[in-house]
C-alpha cells in the first residue's frame, strides 16, 4: 500500500487506512490523511478481466459530462504523479484512488421513501444526461453482465454439472425458478423491440452507490465499473431489488422480506421524473417487469453459484448462496403477489 500511495504523492506514514464497505467484488479502503480523505479500491480482476477498459470508460464519461454538463458532480479517480488513473502493485493488482467528496455521505440501507426517491432520481439523471452520448463507445467491462438468457442457460448448465447433493437439496427452489422462465421470454422480446433503446446504464444501483449531502439530497452516483450499454430495466429493477424490502439479500429469516408500496412509488417517481423526457412510450409499461427481471436474475446467479461450489460470490458459511437465492425468490414471489396493486403506480406526472 505504501508503494501505491506514494505514486499519488501521499506519504504512507501520514495516513490511517481502514477497510470500507460491504461490496462483494472489489476490495475497498478509506484512507485518511489529516483532513484529506480518499477511497482506495482494488479492482477484482477475476470479474473485471480488463481493468484498463474501465479506465477508458470513465475517462470518456468524464470528458462528455464536463463538456455538456459542467455543473454535474462527476467523481473521477485521481491521477498519479505520472498522470495515470490506475496503479499496478508489485503483484500486478490494479488499484485506484478516488477523492472523498467533502460533506457527502452515503446510506447503507434504505430506510425512508425519500432516500429511495433521491437515489432513483440520481440514477435516472445519470442516464438522461448521457442520452446524447453514443453508448456503443463504451467498453464492455463484463460481457453479458445482465444478459438474462445467458444467466438462465448458466443455471440450466449448473443443474447438469453442479454438485449433486446441492442440486437435490435445492429441488423446490430450482423448480420455482424454472417455473418463472417467462421472465426470460419477456426479456428476449425486449431485445427484439426498437421501443427499448440501448442506453448508458449504471448496472449496480444499490443505495451505497449514491452520494448524498447532509440533508440527504442526492449529489451523484459513484462506482462506475459496470457502466455499460444496456436497458433501463437493469437500473430501475436493481433499485426495486435492493430498496423495496426492509431486509437485504443476506437475511435468512424470509418472513422479514417485504415489498413496501410507498418505496415502490418513490423509486418509480424518482426515476420517471428524470427519465420521462427521454423515454419511449413503451418503457414505462415495463416498470413493474424491471423489478421481476432483476430479482429473478439475482436469484438465478446466487443459486448457480451455490450449485457450482460458490466460485463467484464466495460463501461466509455453508449454504450462504442458497440462502441468498432463496431470499431473492421470496422477494420475487412477494412482488408478483402485489402486481395489480403496484403496476402503473407512481408515475406522478404521467
Ligand atoms: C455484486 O460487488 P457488489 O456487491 O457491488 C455484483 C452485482 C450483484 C451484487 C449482489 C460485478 O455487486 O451484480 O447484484 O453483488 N457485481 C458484480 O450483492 O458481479
Ligand atoms: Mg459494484
Amino acid at each position: 500500500m505504501q508503494a501505491i500511495l506514494e505514486q499519488y504523492g501521499i506519504p504512507y506514514t501520514e495516513t490511517d487506512i481502514q477497510k470500507f464497505g460491504t461490496g462483494l467484488i472489489n476490495h475497498t479502503w478509506v484512507v485518511n490523511r489529516g483532513t484529506e480523505k480518499y477511497i482506495l479500491q482494488r479492482i477484482n480482476e477475476q470479474v473485471f478481466k480488463e481493468p484498463m477498459a474501465i479506465v477508458h470508460n470513465i475517462d470518456l464519461l468524464a470528458e462528455y459530462l464536463a463538456h455538456h454538463y459542467p455543473e454535474y458532480l462527476f467523481v473521477a479517480p485521481l491521477k498519479t504523479k505520472n498522470g495515470s488513473s490506475v496503479v499496478k502493485d508489485a503483484a500486478g493488482g490494479y488499484f485506484r484512488l478516488v477523492p472523498f467528496v467533502k460533506g457527502s455521505c452515503s446510506v447503507d440501507v434504505v430506510t425512508t421513501p425519500e432516500q429511495a426517491y433521491a437515489a432513483a432520481a440520481q440514477f435516472g439523471k445519470f442516464t438522461r444526461l448521457l442520452n446524447g452520448f453514443d453508448a456503443s463507445k463504451l467498453n464492455i467491462t463484463i460481457p453479458d453482465f445482465h444478459n438474462l438468457s445467458l444467466r438462465y442457460a448458466q443455471f440450466l448448465r449448473a443443474l447438469k454439472n453442479g454438485d449433486a447433493q446441492r442440486i437435490a437439496a435445492a429441488s423446490s427452489l430450482i423448480e420455482y425458478l424454472q417455473s418463472q422462465s417467462g421472465i426470460v421470454e419477456t426479456y428476449e422480446q425486449i431485445l427484439q423491440d426498437d421501443n427499448f433503446p440501448v442506453r448508458v446504464m449504471h448496472h449496480d444501483t444499490k443505495i451505497s452507490n449514491v452520494l448524498f449531502d447532509a440533508q440527504e439530497h442526492g449529489l451523484c452516483v459513484i462506482d462506475l465499473d459496470t457502466v455499460m450499454p444496456g436497458y433501463f430495466i437493469s437500473d430501475l429493477g436493481d433499485m426495486m431489488r435492493t430498496y423495496l424490502s426492509p431486509v437485504s439479500e443476506e437475511e435468512s429469516d424470509f418472513d422479514k422480506i417485504e415489498v413496501r408500496k410507498d418505496f415502490y412509488e418513490a423509486i418509480v417517481n424518482g426515476y420517471y421524473n428524470e427519465m420521462k423526457a427521454v423515454m419511449t412510450d413503451a418503457e414505462p409499461r415495463y416498470f413493474f417487469y424491471a423489478g421481476t427481471f432483476m430479482i429473478y436474475m439475482q436469484a438465478l446467479r446466487f443459486l448457480t453459484d451455490h450449485l457450482l461450489g460458490d466460485p463467484y460470490y464466495g460463501a461466509k458459511y455453508p449454504g450462504h448462496n442458497l440462502v441468498r437465492s432463496g431470499n431473492q425468490a421470496v422477494l420475487l414471489q412477494k412482488l408478483q403477489t402485489k402486481k395489480s396493486l403496484l403496476e402503473g403506480r407512481g408515475m406522478r406526472n404521467s
